[in-house]
């Protein structure tokens, strides 16, 4: 996979050359660029924003550095999927982690401020997919974060990333619940147990014991998950947790 990331703050991304995501792109698995936007600035003070048409706070990100970047980085024919970061966006779930897995090009578009001229994303549109993309009901001061969030979220669903393919089966949001707690050794510490049923070797049992935690953490944590389970999603012992 291809990823392309444009910021004022290429310094942020840093952490993208650690863990497992440096060594996919060091075996080649990934490969990321990131780009300083004001590489695409020609004024002395390399100004990439301006204040808000009609008035109001903050500043809006000008359009034509961004224009000139994505010009540069996507001369055609092929096209990324142009990620846009922003509180105002889609919510980025699991889901969409795994429809990005499997695309063979991305673009992040980082704004700062107050956000990107719209006319970018309307213009970028007209020849690539744009999805303005938001972490959650909160703001972030850029897209950087959401970015370094999101790359992880989608590379370790690329196969090869990821040493124990297993582990991705079982994790949280896979079958729409919030996964189990779980323990390691020893049995007991600090006067604290692990569940007997744990350590009863009784795969079924455990099995039955995971699911039913799940689905407890889910009704307590995150009720609209379960709420949006589809009804074939729940077994009869479900149904009795
Ligand atoms: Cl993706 N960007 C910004 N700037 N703030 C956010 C966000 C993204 N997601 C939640 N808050």
């Amino acid at each position: 996979m291809k990823i392309d990331v444009i910021t004022v703050f290429p310094e942020y991304l840093a952490p993208l050359d650690l863990s497992l995501i440096g060594r996919a792109r060091r075996d080649g698995i990934v490969s990321l660029d990131v780009h300083d936007l004001r590489r695409w600035t020609h004024d002395i003070h390399r100004t990439v924003d301006d204040t808000p048409a009609g008035g109001g706070a903050g500043m809006i990100m000008r359009p034509e550095p961004w224009g000139e970047a994505l010009d540069a980085l996507v001369p055609g024919p092929e096209v990324p999927h142009l990620l846009v970061p922003s509180p105002a966006g889609v919510p980025f779930t699991q889901a969409q982690a795994v429809r990005l897995a499997a695309e063979p090009w991305l673009a992040f578009a980082c704004g700062r401020y107050e956000g990107i001229d719209q006319r970018v994303l309307d213009a970028a549109s007209d020849r690539m997919p744009v999805t303005e993309v938001s972490l959650g009901d909160y703001v972030l001061f850029g897209g950087e974060v959401a970015v370094l969030a999101i790359v992880e979220a989608v590379t370790r669903l690329i196969p090869g990333v990821l040493g124990n393919a297993a582990s991705l089966a079982e994790e949280s949001h896979n079958d729409g619940l919030l996964e189990a707690p779980s323990y390691t050794k020893p049995a007991s510490w600090d006067g604290r147990d692990v569940p007997e049923v744990l350590m009863s070797g009784h795969h079924a049992r455990i099995q039955r014991w995971r699911r039913d935690q799940a689905l407890l953490r889910t009704a307590q944590r995150r009720p609209d998950l379960l709420a949006a389970l589809p009804k074939e999603a729940l077994d009869r012992a479900d149904r009795r947790c």
